[in-house]
């Protein structure tokens, strides 16, 4: 398996690299600015691109990290994972888990709000498909994601997403966390963009997968925790397996007359039900893992002013 990434190391902030075996090589001289090239190009789902990488292992800069070591770091360390492109367009789907849709469901049930509205969109034959984030909403692992100033129920959402290209075809994976200001959400439907897209809304990452070596995209373990001041305060566990829609399905209606650009994003939908309790606070820190892509960190920050 070659996994794509952005990385930094030292003075070195912006690098393209290829882990292999959990070691790091650097493919900035084939690739000198951003992976979107990689998509563009065709290059990133291609075999035979690939086959030549692994042949030409030796010639290429070998870093002295691991990509466990650039996975793992922390945020004040010289060494890292970047977010691996900045994507024109991130699209989700909702409510394609039936966990999230009951959980969902309940916690509208006691606040008195919209009844209904999720178990309606997960059996619906239309998919809820939105829109989640421009390029400028995103970041990485270990950068600072955002709970709105108006918001006091902010959660994590630990998602597979594919990576599209202007064809239709799913030419790669990443994991992502579409954070959710989930007390704006259900206090109207109509409020979705606001609890939706934000600065620091959407976080992608740690790496890119091509397709070709997620055999079963919808059979991956999915696992998050919320950790505050130094402490596990909650971890659940999911599965791609119990997603109701197929992979055909959200390209069909991401694509129905609709113009999509190489390298868009689509986020599969939770596949964790959080506990409505379990809000993201100030300081907490989010990780999600998804099984064979890898694992995305993130500090949570409140906004206090409106900048
Ligand atoms: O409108 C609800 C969106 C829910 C969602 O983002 C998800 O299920 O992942
Ligand atoms: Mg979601």
């Amino acid at each position: 398996m070659i996994k794509f990434i952005n990385f930094f190391e030292n003075i070195d902030k912006s690098k393209n690299g290829i882990a292999v075996n959990n070691e790091v090589y650097d493919i900035s001289s084939i690739y000198p600015d951003s992976l979107m090239k990689l998509i563009s190009d065709g290059n990133l789902n291609n075999e035979s691109f690939h086959n030549e990488l692994i042949n030409n292992l030796d010639k290429l800069p070998k870093s002295n990290y691991h990509f466990s070591d650039l996975q793992n770091s922390n945020q004040n360390d010289s060494f890292g994972l970047n977010i691996p492109y900045i994507p024109s367009e991130v699209w989700a789907c909702g409510v394609t888990y039936l966990r999230n849709m009951e959980l969902h469901e309940q916690d509208i049930e006691e606040s008195d709000g919209f009844k209904g509205l999720y178990s309606y969109v997960y059996d619906s034959e239309r998919p809820e498909i939105f829109f989640k984030a421009l390029g400028h909403h995103c970041v990485g692992t270990n950068e600072y994601i955002t709970i709105r100033s108006d918001s006091n129920e902010t959660f994590i959402e630990a998602e597979l997403a594919m990576i599209f290209n202007s064809q239709g075809d799913v030419i790669g994976y990443t994991a992502a966390n579409d954070i959710t200001a989930w007390d704006i959400e259900k206090e109207c439907p109509l409020f979705l963009n606001q609890a939706k897209i934000f600065k620091g809304s959407c976080v992608l990452g740690p790496c890119i997968v091509p397709e070709k070596f997620i055999k079963s995209p919808l059979n991956l373990d999915v696992n998050c925790k919320l950790i505050r001041d130094g402490e596990l305060i909650y971890e659940g566990n999911g599965s791609t397996k119990n997603m109701k829609r197929s992979i055909s399905e959200f390209k069909d209606y991401l694509f129905r007359n609709n113009i999509i650009s190489d390298g868009t994003v689509f986020c599969t939908g939770t596949a964790i039900g959080i506990p409505n309790d379990m809000y993201i606070n100030d300081g907490d820190f989010c990780h999600i893992e998804v099984e064979k892509i890898g694992l995305i960190k993130n500090q949570a920050q409140k906004i206090i002013i409106n900048t």
